[in-house]
C-alpha cells in the first residue's frame, strides 16, 4: 500500500503556491525573444506556425542537432537547413540535444560528469544557436524536469524557443551525484509557472519514452500518463503540454493508434513523433528499412489526422554514434522523397483497426489516471498540489504505479502479482525473452559450469538506459545467478557499497551516456577503499568525448576500460566466456 509518510516523509516541503508565484513573477522581465524562425514566418510562437502548416495539409520535419562543441552545433544548425532548402525541403524544427550536464545548475556543471551532448555556457550561447537559421528551436532535453529547469527555461525563452521540454525526463532521469529531488521538483514547477505566464502559447514538451512509457507494459498506462501530465500542467499550473511518443513504438498498429488516442486528448499541437530508434542496430542497410517502416506510418498518421507532430527521420548511424551533418541531411532527404512517393498509398489504408485500439487506449488511460489520483489521494497525497503530485509520482515510479493502478486485471503468479495489459507494449517482454533465449542457446558445458558456481551478481546502470540491464538480468537469472539489483542511474560509490553488502562475486554494469571510463575509475577507487576486488563487466555504449576532441564526437574507450581493470563487453557472449572461466577458477578446476 502507498502511504504519504513513505512517499513524502519530509516535515516541510516547499508550498506549491509560493513556487507558482515565484515563477509567474519572473514573467515581468523574462519574455520570448525574437529569432529568425519567428521573424521569417511572422508568428508569435511555434504552436501558431504548426496550426497553419496543419491547415495546409503539410507534414512537418524534425531533426535532432547538438554536438559537444557549440561552434560545431551552430554550423550544423545553419548548414542542414541551407542544404535541405536547396533540395526544396523545408526543415520545420530542430530538437537541440543539450548535454546531460546541462541539467545541473550552471555553477555546478564544470565539476559534474558530462555526456556526449551540447554544452551552452551562457544564455547568450542559447540565442546564438537559434540565430543560425529560420528553423524552430526546440529545447527538448535537460531543461524542464532538471535541477536547472528554471535557468535553462529563461535561456530558452531568450533564444526564441516556444517549445521547451522535457517533462518526461522529470519522472525518470537522475543526474549523477544529485539526490535533491525536492529542488528538482521546485525548479520544474517554477519553470512551468513562468511558461504559463507568457502571453504566447508556449508548449511544455514531454517525451513519453523518456518518462514512464518506456517501461510500462500496458500502452494504456502511457496514455494515462499523458492525462496525468495534462492535469498537472494544464489544470494545476495553467500552461500547455504537448506530448511526443515514438522511440519504443515498434508495432505499426499501436504507433498509429497511439497518435489517434493522443489526438483525442490534446488541446495543442504535438511537438514531434520520435523516430523508432530501438529498431536500429549496426547494419545500416536494414536500418534504412526500419526508417522507412516507421516514417510511412507517421506520414500516413499526419496526412489522415494532422496532430501537429513533426516526423523525425533519424539517421541510420544513430545506434553507432551521434550522427554527423551529412548523415542528418541524408535522412531528411530520404524523408522528403518518401513524402512524395507515399502520397498515393494513403488510399490503400483503412484506419478502423487503429481507431478501435485508440478507443481501448483512451478507456484504459482514463481509468489509469483516475486510479492513480484516487490511490495517491487515499495514501494521503494532496493531488490538487502540483508540487506534491509531481514528487509522489517520481518517487513511486512506473513499475509500482502500473502494478497498483493499471487498468488491466491483477493476477497472482509465483513471481508475485502481475497486471494484465489492455494494449500490450512489447518492449520489455521482448527484452526479457532475448535474455532467456541467450541462456537457452548457451553451450551445455558452459551452462553447467556457470550454474554450479552459484554466483551472486550486483547489477546496475549508470544512467536511464535500462534495456541492456533487462537482457542481462533475465539471462543471469536463468543461469541460476542470484541477483542484487543496485538500480538505475546509480552513483559508483553507492554501487560499491551495495556490491560489498551483497557479497557479490561480480558486478555487471550497463552504460550508455558516454561516461563509462569516469564511472569505472570512481568505482574502482570505492571498491579499493572497501577492500573488495571483483570482476566488473561493463556493456552498452562504451564511449566518451575526449577532453581534447576537435570533432566533438565520442570515441570507443574499451582499451582504457580494460586498463582500468574492467571487462568491456560489446556483446553478452563476452561476459559469458569470462564467467565460465571465473566459475572454473572458483571451483578450483583451473582456466581453459
Ligand atoms: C532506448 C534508448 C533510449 C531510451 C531508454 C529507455 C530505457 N528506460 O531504457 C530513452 C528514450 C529514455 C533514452 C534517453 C537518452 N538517450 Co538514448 N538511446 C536509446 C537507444 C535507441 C537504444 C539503446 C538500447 O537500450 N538498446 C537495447 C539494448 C538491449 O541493445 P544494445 O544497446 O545493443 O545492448 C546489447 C549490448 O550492448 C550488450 N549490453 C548492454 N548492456 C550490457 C551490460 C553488460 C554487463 C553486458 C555483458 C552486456 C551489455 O547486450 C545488449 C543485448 O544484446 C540508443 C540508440 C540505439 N539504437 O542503440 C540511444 C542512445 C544510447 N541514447 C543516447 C543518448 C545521448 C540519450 C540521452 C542523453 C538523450 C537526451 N538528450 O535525452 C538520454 C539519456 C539521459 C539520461 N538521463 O541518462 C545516445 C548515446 C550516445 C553515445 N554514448 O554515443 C544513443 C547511442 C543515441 C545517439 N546516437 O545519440 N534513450
Amino acid at each position: 500500500m502507498l502511504r504519504r509518510d513513505r512517499i513524502l516523509p519530509e516535515d516541510h516541503l516547499p508550498a506549491a503556491d509560493g513556487l507558482i508565484t515565484a515563477g509567474r513573477d519572473l514573467a515581468g522581465r523574462v519574455h520570448v525573444a525574437p529569432c529568425p524562425f519567428l521573424t521569417e514566418y511572422g508568428v508569435d510562437c511555434e504552436a501558431t506556425y504548426k496550426r497553419a502548416r496543419m491547415g495546409e495539409g503539410a507534414v512537418m520535419l524534425h531533426a535532432q542537432v547538438g554536438y559537444r562543441d557549440a561552434e560545431k552545433s551552430r554550423r550544423a544548425y545553419a548548414e542542414i537547413h541551407a542544404r535541405l532548402a536547396q533540395d526544396g525541403i523545408r526543415l520545420d524544427r530542430y530538437g537541440i540535444c543539450l548535454d546531460w550536464s546541462m541539467g545541473y545548475p550552471a555553477d555546478r556543471r564544470p565539476h559534474m560528469p558530462r555526456g556526449t551532448g551540447l554544452i551552452l555556457d551562457s544564455a547568450q550561447a542559447f540565442a546564438e544557436l537559434s540565430a543560425c537559421a529560420p528553423v524552430a528551436p526546440h529545447f527538448g532535453d535537460f531543461v524542464i524536469g532538471t535541477p536547472a529547469a528554471l535557468e535553462n527555461t529563461i535561456a530558452a525563452l531568450g533564444a526564441g524557443a516556444t517549445s521547451i521540454g522535457n517533462l518526461g525526463q522529470y519522472f525518470t532521469f537522475r543526474q549523477p551525484h544529485w539526490d535533491d529531488d525536492v529542488t528538482t521538483t521546485a525548479e520544474t514547477v517554477k519553470a512551468i509557472a513562468l511558461i504559463a505566464a507568457q502571453p504566447e502559447e508556449i508548449l511544455v514538451h514531454s517525451n513519453l519514452d523518456d518518462g514512464f512509457a518506456a517501461t510500462f507494459r500496458d500502452a494504456a498506462c502511457a496514455l494515462g500518463a499523458v492525462l496525468i501530465e495534462r492535469y498537472i500542467v494544464e489544470d494545476l499550473l495553467g500552461a500547455h503540454v504537448s506530448h511526443c511518443y515514438g522511440h519504443t513504438y515498434s508495432d505499426p498498429l499501436l504507433r498509429l493508434a497511439f497518435q489517434r488516442a493522443l489526438a483525442a486528448t490534446r488541446s495543442c499541437p504535438g511537438t514531434m513523433v520520435y523516430g523508432n530508434t530501438t529498431l536500429y542496430g549496426k547494419d545500416q542497410a536494414s536500418n534504412y528499412a526500419a526508417l522507412a517502416s516507421y516514417l510511412l506510418v507517421d506520414i500516413y498518421a499526419q496526412r489522415s489526422l494532422p496532430s501537429g507532430h513533426a516526423v523525425n527521420p533519424v539517421p541510420v548511424t544513430e545506434a553507432e554514434r551521434i550522427p554527423e551533418v551529412d548523415e542528418i541531411v541524408d535522412a531528411q532527404r530520404f524523408a522528403g522523397r518518401l513524402l512524395e512517393r507515399s502520397a498515393p498509398l494513403d488510399a490503400l489504408t483503412d484506419g478502423a483497426k487503429a481507431d478501435g485500439q485508440a478507443q481501448q487506449l483512451l478507456h484504459g488511460g482514463r481509468q489509469f489516471r483516475d486510479n492513480v489520483l484516487e490511490g495517491l489521494s487515499t495514501a494521503g497525497i494532496d493531488t490538487s498540489n502540483a508540487f506534491e503530485l509531481l514528487l509522489s509520482l517520481r518517487r513511486t515510479g512506473a513499475r509500482e504505479l502500473e502494478t497498483q493502478f493499471g487498468p488491466g486485471e491483477l493476477r497472482d503468479t509465483p513471481r508475485g502479482p502481475v497486471r494484465e495489459q489492455l494494449v500490450t507494449s512489447a518492449t520489455l517482454s521482448d527484452l526479457e525473452s532475448k535474455g532467456r533465449a541467450l541462456a537457452a542457446e548457451l553451450d551445455r558445458e558452459q551452462r553447467a559450469v556457470i550454474e554450479s558456481a552459484a554466483f551472486t551478481a550486483c547489477l546496475a546502470t549508470t544512467d536511464v538506459h535500462e534495456y541492456g540491464k533487462v537482457v542481462v538480468e533475465n539471462l543471469l537469472a536463468d543461469l541460476g545467478v542470484a541477483l542484487v539489483d543496485a538500480g538505475i542511474s546509480i552513483d559508483p560509490e553507492v554501487l560499491a557499497q551495495k556490491a560489498r553488502a551483497a557479497g557479490a562475486d561480480f558486478i555487471a554494469i550497463s552504460t550508455y551516456n558516454g561516461v563509462a571510463l569516469e564511472f569505472i575509475h570512481r568505482l574502482q577507487r570505492s571498491l579499493a577503499d572497501a577492500g573488495m576486488t571483483v570482476p566488473i563487466f561493463i556493456g552498452g555504449k562504451l564511449n566518451q568525448v575526449p577532453d581534447a576532441s576537435n570533432t566533438s564526437l565520442p570515441v570507443d574507450v574499451s582499451a582504457e576500460l580494460r586498463r582500468a581493470g574492467a571487462i568491456p563487453c560489446h556483446q553478452i557472449a563476452d561476459m559469458l566466456s569470462s564467467l565460465a572461466t571465473l566459475a572454473r577458477e572458483t571451483s578450483g578446476a583451473g582456466t581453459v
